[in-house]
């Protein structure tokens, strides 16, 4: 059974104040809501393309919230004066304080009018899930625990208007939830380095749409970003190098920490990836004795090919180096995952290459990780198997192999390169990017079910999806940006939203509207195709 950061819990005290009062207020508007599935009978969007506002379908939270009920009478007011409220102990707080500095706004002791966030042991709430409801009187965000109230923060933020102003939230109840425990974002710092305010940036997009996991590919051929004590070479040789030729740079276990601290505070699990057998050029130039006799000799590789390098297999020490790097990445990283890679490792025969993944994960499961592995290590079975492969480039095989390895109960983690993958163009007149996978389209990265998306997988058997962006043409932080926005929102709710309550229709609308809410972040996107951008 893959763990994924739901169980992560604060002790939280709980005080019941007067505040009851005012949110019994609240709770008599929710009684005046229109009830039922926000999809059942919603008006088609307007035809002028734009969101009305007057559905449900078309409020403009994206992902688009599992309920969501309108409300008929008035909204409330948010002011540059309106105070923001904890009930509940110090998760309580935590997110209050996040949510309020992102809406500039000041938390006060006590209860009253205003917004609240009250974190309660008791609610009905699914993990991660919330409940908000805004009437006359104010905005009250439930949940059992503090993602459920980070996230019921992050919908607050996009139901006030764009651009992070003041104004009205409408009369509406959130009762929201999602669809898969796993909703991560790989980024690649590894072909190009970005530093933790970068990164820290990136986690602040990731907050905004729900997503609770980082994977941060942090080694290949052309850099090795992590810090480790015990092989200092690794940085001193292999972090100084990235594609192109610039200087690279690499993650003190102090930076490390940062990163790490900055995610959880939004309850996003990083998960670290040390990419092994292949993609270990950096790994090789640093301590040359981890290749074979006889292999070419080692060099700073700054190009954007993949599947030449290997260390040696065959060799004791190259199991000590593993055990050494597995033991300080595991060693810093809270999370309960490690991620071994184990894809492209093309100059190594099968064997060698499952003999390799066979201990590589037994060594990350013996300091205390669970193992996410690509999917050419679906034979060794490691607790969460990344799906990459376009289900049409595989064969019938490999197919079968995935399913095989679900039904022994590794989990899979739906990245698909044809729907997930960010890197790859939108379509011909993407400047940026690589198009192997095809052109991914925003529809196209919407329009997908993660649980069928591969014959023959297990019911059950998906833990999540991760969209994966890849750096070997992406060096700036607006370079990521224009790649992630907008499919990083759509595949958000593909992670998040129930599949009968998503529809490329309304989604598209939904997603104009978020551009506004990017404009005041200082953020970048691309004009893509198929979208009503204002
Ligand atoms: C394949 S996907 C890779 C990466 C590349 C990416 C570029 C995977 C597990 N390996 O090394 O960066 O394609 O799209």
């Amino acid at each position: 059974m893959v763990r994924m950061n739901r169980s992560r819990r604060r002790p939280t005290g709980r005080t019941v104040t007067a505040a009851t009062v005012a949110v019994a207020a609240v709770l008599a508007l929710v009684a005046g809501c229109s009830s039922g599935r926000s999809s059942q009978g919603a008006a088609a969007p307007s035809s002028d393309g734009r969101p009305s506002g007057a559905t449900a379908r078309t409020v403009a939270v994206v992902p688009r919230p599992a309920r969501l009920t309108l409300g008929s009478g008035a909204g409330f007011g948010v002011t540059a004066a309106t105070p923001v409220h904890a009930e509940g102990g110090p998760d309580a707080q935590a997110a209050a304080a996040l949510v309020a500095g992102e809406l500039k706004l000041r938390t006060e002791g006590g209860s009253g009018a205003g917004i609240t966030f009250r974190l309660d042991p008791r609610a009905a709430t699914p993990p991660e899930g919330y409940r908000l409801t805004s009437g006359p009187s104010g905005v009250l965000i439930t949940a059992r625990d503090g993602a459920g109230l980070f996230h019921g923060g992050q919908t607050l933020r996009q139901l006030l208007p764009a651009g992070g102003g003041y104004g009205t939230v409408r009369a509406l109840v959130v009762d929201d939830s999602p669809r898969y425990a796993y909703r991560g974002a790989g980024l690649d710092v590894a072909r190009h380095f970005f530093t933790v305010a970068q990164v820290e940036q990136y986690v602040d997009l990731l907050a905004l749409y729900k997503f609770n996991h980082l994977h941060l590919h942090l080694t290949d051929d052309q850099g090795w970003r992590i810090a480790v004590s015990s092989r200092p070479q690794l940085t001193a040789v292999g972090g100084r190098t990235e594609v192109g030729g610039g200087q690279g740079g690499y993650y003190s276990a102090a930076d490390y920490r940062a990163i790490v601290r900055y995610a959880e505070d939004r309850h996003i699990t990083v998960v670290p990836e040390i990419d092994l057998p292949g993609h270990s050029n950096a790994a090789i130039v640093s301590y040359p004795e981890l290749a074979c006799a006889g292999d070419r000799t080692p060099a700073p590789y700054t190009s954007a090919g993949v599947g030449f390098s290997r260390v040696c297999t065959g060799k004791e020490s190259t199991y000590r180096f593993v055990d050494d790097v597995v033991a300080a990445v595991a060693e810093l990283t809270p999370g309960p995952l490690i991620h071994l890679g184990g894809d492209e490792a093309k100059t190594l025969a099968p064997a060698d290459y499952q003999a390799f993944m066979k201990r590589a994960i037994a060594v990350g499961r013996a300091h205390g990780k669970q193992v996410v592995a690509w999917d050419e290590a679906a034979a060794e079975q490691p607790d969460l198997l990344q799906i990459w492969h376009p289900a049409r480039q595989s064969t019938a095989a490999v197919v079968a192999g995935i399913a095989a390895a679900a039904r022994h109960g590794s989990k899979l983690l739906m990245s698909p390169a044809d729907r997930a993958y960010l890197d790859q163009k939108y379509d011909p007149s993407t400047p940026l990017g690589l198009a192997w996978a095809g052109y991914v389209s925003v529809e196209h990265a919407y329009d997908w079910n993660p649980d069928t998306y591969l014959p023959g997988a297990p019911r059950g058997s998906v833990a999540g999806v991760e969209a994966m962006l890849w750096t070997e043409t992406l060096s700036t932080s607006s370079d990521l940006q224009l790649m992630d926005l907008p499919r990083l929102p759509a595949l958000a709710e593909v992670a998040w939203t129930p599949q009968a309550e998503r529809s490329w229709a309304d989604f598209r609308l939904r997603l104009a509207a978020q551009a506004p809410l990017w404009r005041s972040q200082g953020w970048t996107w691309t004009r893509a195709a198929g979208v009503p951008w204002p």
